[in-house]
Order: structure tokens, then C-alpha cells, then sequence
């Protein structure tokens, strides 16, 4: 039986499989509920310093083709998953973890990095630099230079593993721009993509979200490509020690077997786990393993990066 278990860093995961952040992971319940299923781990809804009740809803549609949403960044505070992990972390058999965080300014992202810095906490933490929906505030990670400043100064008092989550670029001089600021970096992983922000869907001549008149990040069947170029491209880019979180469209074994096929070591699911529930883990896990049994592979390092060109 082929297996599907990997490492981020020096933490190891029985399945590479886990949700994208913002799906089952704004409470306790939610998070029990991926712990408890098949998925390798799960990361928290991204915290920021205090709570937050987000954008006025509807704020998430499905479609045909996958998802709209523009949350606003609704949060418990990043105390409470900082809690939550660490509890697990004490327990015995627990899975590690990813703890997402941002502040809504740089000051406030040190702080709460400063206050993680200082916590027993032991597992991996996501710094989100990709939101795309709180009104005003672009995201981070499209201006190299204020993310090259954060990093610096972040790195200048945080010594647990740290990752980035990016927005998806388009252009192949930013991923050569965006690789060479990371590249600087002691960063454990980056993970790609989030939602493509600020797309627009519409459902007899009228939006189907209410905040931004309708704009939201996309995600789903639409964002698949895109991801894969960006999981490819910072594969091809990134210092060998910076591994990639592949996230985007992911709904089937062969979605995920592509993203580790473009240089992935483990595979969020957004979009198909809020339609599907938890049970999504299992059967795309066990879909990734009918097509490495297929194909011969034992392990994911049988494949992973190994995307063939045409000559
Ligand atoms: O909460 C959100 O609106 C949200 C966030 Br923080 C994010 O990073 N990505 C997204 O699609 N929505």
C-alpha cells in the first residue's frame, strides 16, 4: 500500500492531506472535526490580535465551479488557536499543527508573533500574507517591498518555524521577485495559493456576496491552474530548504497528485472540504493512493517535482 505520509520542517504527518485555512477551522468543534478525520493535520482560521466579526454576510457562495468568498478575516483572536494548539500539543498520539496568524498592520503582526515567540507553543505557524477582503487593506504580499521589511524584522526576533501563505502571482518576473525576498529567509515553507482575489460572480443580474458589491477571493475548479504554476514556480525557485504547501482546487486524488507531481510536500483542500464536510479527506486519500499503486509509486518522493516538459 502506497503511503501518503510527509514532512514540513523537522515535523512529520502521516497524510499529506489537510484543509486550506478558513475552512473547518474557525472553532474548537471544527478543528476537533479535521483532527478527527483522516486529514495528516489542520491549520487555525487565520488569527489576528483581537477578535473579529468579519464582513456583513452572505459572505461565502458556492458555484458551479467552485467558491466566492470576502469573510473580512472573522476570528476568535489568535489566543485562542495559540490555546488550542498548545493543548494538543501536550496531548499524547496528537498530530502537529499550523497556527495562522496576521495583524491588521505590521506592528500588530509583531506583536502577536512576539507573544507566539514567547508561548510554550512548539508546531508550525502560517503568516498570512494574502487576504484578500478586508476592505482597504491590499494584500501584503503584492508589494515586495513592505513583505521583504516585515520578514526582516520578523526574523530578527522569531526563531520557531515559520511559513508564508501567498496570493497567487501571474507574471514570471514577480515569481523571480517574490522567490528572491523569500529566498532571504529562513522560512520553512511558503504555501501556495490562496484565493484569487477580487473576482466576481454573478446570479441573475445581481452579485451573490454582499461586502465589496460582490468582489471576493475565488476558489475551487477556476483556481487549479493557477495554482499548480505557482506550487511549479517556487519549486523551480525557492532554496531547497523552503519546502511548498500546494493549495488550490483541489477536489479529486489526481488534483493532489498534480500539485505534489509541480514540487508540493503536502496538499490543502479549501473549496471541496466546505461542500464535501471531512469525509473528503478519505476519499481523496485513498484516490491519491489508487493512482500511485497504478503508477508504481510507494512514497511521495517518488514523485514529488517530478513534472515532465515536452522537449
Ligand atoms: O477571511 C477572509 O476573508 C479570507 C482570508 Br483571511 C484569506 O486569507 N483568504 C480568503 O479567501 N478569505
Amino acid at each position: 500500500m502506497p503511503s501518503t505520509a510527509t514532512t514540513i520542517g523537522n515535523f512529520a504527518f502521516d497524510n499529506c492531506l489537510m484543509n486550506a485555512a478558513g475552512v473547518y477551522c474557525m472553532t474548537r468543534e471544527e478543528l476537533d472535526a479535521i483532527e478527527q478525520s483522516a486529514a495528516g493535520s489542520f491549520v487555525t482560521k487565520t488569527g489576528t490580535l483581537e477578535e473579529r466579526a468579519g464582513n456583513p454576510e452572505p459572505r461565502y457562495a458556492d458555484t458551479a465551479l467552485g467558491s466566492i468568498n470576502s469573510m473580512g478575516l472573522p476570528n476568535m483572536g489568535f489566543q485562542y488557536y495559540l490555546d488550542y494548539v498548545t493543548e494538543l500539543q501536550n496531548q499524547p498520539n496528537s498530530k502537529n499543527h499550523f497556527l495562522s496568524l496576521v495583524g491588521m498592520s505590521p506592528e500588530e503582526t509583531h506583536t502577536i508573533l512576539k507573544e507566539i515567540e514567547a508561548s510554550s507553543y512548539q508546531g508550525l505557524v502560517e503568516l498570512n500574507l494574502s487576504c484578500p477582503n478586508v476592505p482597504g487593506k491590499p494584500q501584503i504580499a503584492y508589494d515586495f517591498e513592505t513583505t521583504d521589511q516585515i520578514l526582516a524584522e520578523v526574523f530578527s526576533y522569531f526563531t520557531k518555524p515559520l511559513g508564508v501563505k501567498l496570493p497567487p502571482y501571474f507574471d514570471i518576473v514577480h515569481f523571480d521577485q517574490a522567490a528572491a525576498v523569500f529566498n532571504k529567509y529562513p522560512l520553512v515553507f511558503v504555501n501556495c495559493i490562496n484565493s484569487i482575489g477580487n473576482g466576481l460572480v454573478i446570479e441573475d443580474e445581481k452579485v451573490v456576496i454582499k461586502p465589496k458589491n460582490g468582489f471576493g477571493g475565488i476558489g475551487g475548479d477556476y483556481v487549479k491552474p493557477t495554482a499548480l504554476a505557482n506550487v511549479h514556480a517556487f519549486y523551480q525557485r525557492l532554496n531547497p530548504s523552503i519546502q511548498i504547501i500546494g493549495t488550490g482546487g483541489v477536489k479529486s486524488g489526481r488534483d493532489a497528485f498534480e500539485h505534489i507531481l509541480c514540487g508540493a510536500s503536502m496538499v490543502q483542500i479549501g473549496t471541496a472540504l466546505h461542500q464535501e464536510g471531512p469525509q473528503v479527506f478519505e476519499r481523496i486519500t485513498k484516490e491519491l493512493k489508487d493512482i500511485m499503486a497504478s503508477k508504481g509509486y510507494n512514497s511521495l518522493e517518488d514523485f514529488r517535482g517530478k513534472l515532465n516538459y515536452i522537449d
